[in-house]
Parts: C-alpha cells; structure tokens; sequence
C-alpha cells in the first residue's frame, strides 16, 4: 500500500469530474488499498480517488469510532434521498476549514464493490453527509461550493497563504500555532 498525496483547495484538479470504472481489477483494488491508507493516515472519515488526482469514480469511508470498519463505493449513484437538514463538514482538501451545510439527511446509494458485485446501502447521519461529500468530489464539487462567494474566498486566501508560509520556511506564525498566532481580521470600511 502507498501513502498518497492529497490535493488541496484551490487546486484545479479536483474540480475533475472523474469517469467510471469500466471493470473492477487489480489495479482498480490497488487504487482503493492506497486510498484506505491515505484516508487513515490523514485521520479522515472519507476520500475520494479526486483528492489523489486519479480521476476515476472510486471513494472509500469509515465512519466508526474504532476505524476498523472500511467501506469501499465503485461508480456510486444516490438511487434515493430524503430529508434535509444541517451538519458540520470538513475536508482533507480544505485542512482546518469547518462550516455547516444543508444536505439529504438519508440516502440510498447503489455502487460497486471491491469484488465487482453491486450492492446497496441504507445510510443517514454522518454516513449520509460523508457519502454526499465524496460523491461530490467525484463531480468536481467542493463543500465550500454550497457557501457564499465571501466566505470562499476568504477561505482560498488563507490556505494560499498558509501554503505561501510552508513554501516559505514556515518563519512567520501560522495559524496552527493557535488563536493567539493569529492577526486580527480588520475589515476594510
Ligand atoms: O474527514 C472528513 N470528515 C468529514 C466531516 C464531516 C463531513 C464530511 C467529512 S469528509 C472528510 C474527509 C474528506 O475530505 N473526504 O473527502
Ligand atoms: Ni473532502
């Protein structure tokens, strides 16, 4: 298995909209055997082959507690959603950014599994929102899509200057050095 690198906002590539997997192969186990381990190692609850710039429809999951129960969704479709309501998303594409958004609060997916076989799944709560999420990656869609224009871009800015700071040597405060690190936000009268 391989650790892979995972593309962060704003990065062009993953507004890819990813094609579907024509046959479940060895290399197709590989890819989601690299995407487990990626998804572990960066302590997420979901990934979508988009975040590692191969543009095929392939996500795995784990919502568990213990991390020990891996899902994995090949060409997933949403064959039925219900209800709406609010939740508190994250992405490893977009680190240390949080909001809340609307979404289906239950949904019926129908995908393909590590064998090949077609399955379907029940799922709501938190499983429902992560399924929405990397199912939207596999569109190009970004969960800082569904906020407004300001808020995205103030988060583009500040995770291009955190990258800028990385770039850089990291000598100026970061804001993972906590609250206290960081500038004051003064709007502009
Ligand atoms: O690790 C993740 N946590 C998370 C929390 C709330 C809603 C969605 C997610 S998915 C995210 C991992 C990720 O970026 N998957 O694409
Ligand atoms: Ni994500």
């Amino acid at each position: 298995m391989t650790k892979l690198a995972i593309l962060e906002y704003p990065d062009p590539r993953l507004r890819t909209r990813a094609e579907p997997v024509a046959k479940v192969d060895d290399a197709v186990r590989q890819l989601v055997d690299d995407l487990l381990e990626t998804m572990y190692s960066a302590n997420g609850i979901g990934l979508a082959a988009t975040q590692v710039d191969v543009h095929r429809r392939v996500l795995v999951l784990d919502v568990s507690d213990a991390r020990d129960q891996p899902r994995v969704f090949i060409n997933p479709e949403i064959v039925d959603a219900q209800g709406r309501g609010p939740g508190e998303e994250g992405c490893l594409s977009v680190p240390g950014i949080y909001d809340k958004l609307q979404r289906a609060t239950s949904v019926r997916v129908r995908a393909l599994d590590r064998d090949g076989r077609t399955f379907e799944l029940q799922a709501d709560g938190l499983l429902a929102i992560c399924i929405q999420h990397e199912i939207d990656h596999l569109e190009g869609r970004l969960f800082v899509d569904y906020l407004s224009e300001l808020k995205r871009q103030m988060i583009r800015r500040r995770l291009e200057k955190e990258r800028k700071q990385r770039a850089d040597g990291a000598e100026r405060p970061s804001r993972a050095l906590g609250a206290a690190a960081r500038r004051p936000v003064v709007p502009a009268l």
